[in-house]
């Protein structure tokens, strides 16, 4: 096989979810996630991408723990059919593969199966497309029983239409080798992901069924929900370790949180639990959406959704991210919560603002306020600045002050 299986025997069990309501306490995440993020060699990979920007996918490359040994550019408006990049461009990379002796090409886009076995086939290294880089960092700072079935169910995905170029290259003859079990065992592969997905699925509608349950008995107890959302590295764990006296892993890498955390507070005699979970990125593929549904969901189904946005960004890349977020809880509000969350209440928070100067902040307020009807509230968290404007505009969503 190509060794892109990603079948486990996580276990099954509705145990291990990372959720805690406890006020205060430890965070079991923490010492996991820090664990896993030292201590890994940065293994050389090939950059190569189709547009200039490549400030987010470096990024991802360095939360993997890869290093960017060479990058390959080439500007195209839309991608080559078979190779993504140009034949010419293709040979140019092999030859850079043959004397870099890297193993691995990152893409800076989504690929379509078949550009994958192309490229793979041509140059003999691993290809890794923009979706997959995530599902690894995913998969890497997965530590619930939960999030781990979310991650293997969109690896799964992912896997699926790529067996199935695979299997059909093999079956015509055009490839060989990869799969030296023969046709029989290849086509027994391809029916174990499909079940083990059916079987995943499964589990994750009972966490969800759990997750709902969780909700309306807090909506019973006269709880409100605060999510907080935004783009990964935006700030919110940092923003609910404030708010909350906990201390989560937040730092400068992507998708550190991937598990759901709800902590209490109280505020005027009223109680809230804040909610801190995954972040959203640019082209996250439904499946993926779909897979982490019971997680999303918590977001969706809150009583007040603060967005951050990280205004350490230059003004067109906050703009950028903040349409991502607020189109994509959009898209999925409507999809998984029906008309319940057409009234939902969005507060915009600018956070960073220490990284920010003040031209910028108010360009950026007034553009937010134009665009999206409200004004953003501004805080830092580092300096403490705007906590308790964010507390009382927070209250006042929910009928307070
Ligand atoms: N200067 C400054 N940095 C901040 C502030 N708030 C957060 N950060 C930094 O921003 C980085 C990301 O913070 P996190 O809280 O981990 O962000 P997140 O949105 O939870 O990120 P993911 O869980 O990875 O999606 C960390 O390095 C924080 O120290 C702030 O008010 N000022
Ligand atoms: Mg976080």
């Amino acid at each position: 096989m190509r060794g892109r299986g990603c079948i486990s025997t996580a276990e099954e069990d509705l145990q291990g979810t990372e959720e805690s309501e406890q006020g205060g306490g430890g965070c079991s995440s923490t010492a996991t996630e820090k664990g896993k993020k030292g201590g890994q060699d940065a293994q050389e990979v090939l950059l190569v991408s189709i547009r200039t920007d490549i400030r987010e996918i470096s990024e991802l490359i360095r939360t993997m723990g890869y290093r960017i040994r060479e990058c390959v550019i080439q500007k195209r408006p839309f991608s080559d059919k078979k190779y993504y990049v140009g034949e010419g461009k293709l040979q140019e990379i092999k030859e850079l593969i043959a004397k870099l002796g890297v193993q691995r090409i990152i893409v800076n886009d989504p690929l379509h199966p078949t550009q994958i076995y192309y490229i793979e086939k041509e140059t003999g290294a691993q290809v890794v497309d923009r979706t997959l880089l995530i599902l690894e960092i995913f998969a890497k700072n997965a530590n619930s029983v939960e999030a781990k079935l979310q991650v293997e169910l969109a690896k799964l995905q992912y896997e699926i239409p790529l067996m199935r170029e695979y299997v059909h290259r093999y079956k015509t003859g055009e490839h060989s080798g990869a799969y030296g079990g023969g046709e029989y065992l290849v086509d027994q592969y391809y029916d174990l992901i499909k079940r083990r997905a059916v079987k995943i699925k499964a589990t994750l509608e009972k966490y969800r069924m759990a997750r709902e349950l969780q909700r309306k008995r807090r909506a019973e107890l006269n709880f409100f929900t605060v999510a907080l959302a935004g783009y990964t590295n935006a700030g919110k764990t940092t923003l609910m370790n404030a708010l909350t006296n906990e201390n989560s892993l937040a730092d400068e890498h992507m998708f550190t949180t991937l598990s759901t955390l709800v902590r209490k507070i109280s505020v005027q005699k009223k109680r809230y639990l804040i909610v801190d979970t995954v972040g959203f990125i640019d082209g996250l593929p439904l499946y993926v959406i779909d897979a982490f549904r019971s997680t999303y969901e918590e977001i969706y189904m809150a009583d007040v959704v603060l967005v951050l946005v990280d205004a350490s960004d230059d003004i067109p890349e906050m703009l950028r991210k903040l349409n991502v977020v607020t189109s994509q809880i959009k898209q999925y509000a409507n999809k998984f919560g029906g008309s319940n969350n057409s009234d939902k209440k969005i507060l915009y928070v600018l956070t960073k603002i220490d990284c920010a100067d003040e031209l910028k902040l108010q360009q950026v307020s007034d553009l937010i306020e134009r665009d999206y009807h409200a004004r953003p509230v501004l805080i830092s968290v580092h300096s403490g600045v705007g906590i308790k404007e964010l507390i009382e505009r927070i209250d006042a969503c929910v009928g307070g002050g």
